[in-house]
């Protein structure tokens, strides 16, 4: 097959711009992948996909050039073509139209065994779809969950501009662990040691005093051994910090969020979510707080024992998912087994300010009150057994004015994962990273 060149050929239209009032008739060109093609003879038809949905191409030997005709034998399933043609009312077409061909462009061959169908009329297996990603993001329920998140990620910025936060952007490699040593990422930084962020902490809070309140959506690394359907290694991150507050203040900031991205994906992602056939609901404001001890109590009375200051692990997650749907918080978590920038009360000091944003069994996020006293800071890396020297870059701020505050991390994929109803967090990455999964 010879291979057409673009020249000055450009789009005039997506297929969702096909206006049939005005355009019935008229000739534009649209450019795509083929998605299938049909022959029955003497009629030849072509669904052309692009980003905003497909349009029916079809070619009558009756009615077209005869070297034209036979350019449509060309067609192969994801070839990417441009197509020059008259709009055509057809109730017959899914679309309700089709646009009748005076020129085709094939702009590339096509090996003839793709490795997948993006049809997913053949059905292939997670891993299979990871190995060929490309091609299964071009599948229609793939397609629909990266629409839904970017759709997501498009909210969470509109939601943080309106309200006056700063966007700000750490380093992603960083000389310090703050979620545990245990995690990091350690990499080859010239003489010096140096790790993968793993989440923007340190840096956040010393912004706040600068801009009052941030947030940053970035990558972060977690060199995590386990391989389950809700962690990854690399993950897009969603964090905020907020001067002259404390974790009440920042929950009622999340829970705002939840609810706006919600409602925003419910009321302009219909079509993706018909696709995904999800029945989204927009959750009710305030969510549910449960404090850690109520949370064990709720879990005893449904014949889960736990004793206070365990984990609350998997097993038991999904209990608590079986017994509470939608979002709810665990406040006020034993301080022992939280981060040193987590605040304790200073009533009860076991227990600290803290909180995790549950949706059913599914951990969303966690955040809290943080330290803003020096010497309590120092006080709790030695208890942890860390070295406050390490910390110096950071400890120093603690002496020029950091006020009192709080903040949260959010991992998007997560809160992707329940948007979409989908149960692999594989599922809502466009390239995951996991223990044993590097390319594509
Ligand atoms: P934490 O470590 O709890 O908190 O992370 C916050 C949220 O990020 C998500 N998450 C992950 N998602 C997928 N794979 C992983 N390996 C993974 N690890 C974490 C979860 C989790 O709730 N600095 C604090 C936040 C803060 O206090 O501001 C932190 O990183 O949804």
């Amino acid at each position: 097959m010879e291979i057409d060149k673009l020249e000055n050929w450009r789009r005039t239209h997506y297929s969702d711009q096909i206006d049939l009032e005005t355009l019935e008739g008229k000739e534009i060109i649209v450019c795509g992948w083929i998605k299938q093609t049909r022959d029955l003879g003497g009629l030849k038809f072509a669904i052309l996909r692009d980003n905003f949905g497909e349009v029916q191409i079809t070619f009558p030997k009756a009615k077209l050039d005869e070297k034209l005709f036979d350019k449509a034998n060309s067609l192969r399933n994801e070839m990417p073509v441009a197509i020059k043609g008259i709009v055509k009312i057809d109730k017959r077409s899914p679309t309700g139209f089709e646009l009748i061909p005076t020129d085709l462009k094939l702009l590339n061959n096509v090996t003839a065994n793709l490795p997948l169908d993006p049809t997913y009329k053949v059905k292939a297996d997670l891993d299979t779809r990871l190995d060929n990603r490309i091609l299964d993001l071009r599948s229609t329920q793939a397609h629909a969950t990266f629409i839904i998140r970017h759709k997501v990620t498009t909210a969470i910025r509109q939601f943080f501009v309106n309200r006056r936060f700063i966007e700000i952007n750490t380093p992603r490699i960083i000389a310090t662990a703050t979620e545990g040593g245990t995690e990091l990422f350690p990499i080859a930084y010239f003489e010096k040691e140096a790790f993968l962020a793993q989440s923007p902490q340190l840096y956040k809070e010393q912004l706040t005093t600068v801009f009052d309140k941030v947030y940053e959506i970035a990558p972060i690394f977690r060199a995590e051994e386990h391989s389950t359907t809700r962690h990854l290694n690399e993950l897009m991150m969603v964090d905020i910090e907020m001067a002259f507050c404390n974790y009440n203040d920042v929950m009622n900031v999340l829970e705002n969020l939840i609810h706006y991205v919600i409602s925003d994906v419910k009321n302009n992602c219909d079509k993706e979510l018909n696709i995904l056939k999800s029945d989204l609901q927009i959750p009710k404001l305030p969510f549910k707080r449960y404090t850690y001890t109520e949370t064990l109590e709720l879990l005893a009375k449904n014949g889960y024992e736990l004793s206070w200051g365990d984990d609350i692990g998997t097993d038991a997650s999904r209990k608590l998912g079986s017994i509470i749907s939608g979002p709810y918080f665990i406040t006020e978590w034993p301080s022992e087994g939280k981060p040193f920038y987590i605040q304790s009360r200073a009533d009860k000091p076991e227990i600290s300010e803290s909180f995790d944003l549950m949706y059913g069994w599914i951990e969303l996020a966690s955040g809290g009150t943080r330290v803003h006293e020096k010497e309590i800071l120092i006080q709790r890396l030695i208890n942890q057994g860390l070295t406050p020297s390490s910390f110096d870059f950071h400890l120093k701020v603690f002496d020029w004015g950091m006020p009192p505050h709080a903040g949260w991390g959010l991992g998007l994929a997560r809160l992707v994962m329940v948007l979409t109803g989908k149960q692999n967090i594989r599922e809502v990455v466009v390239f995951p990273r996991d223990r044993t999964r590097l390319t594509p």
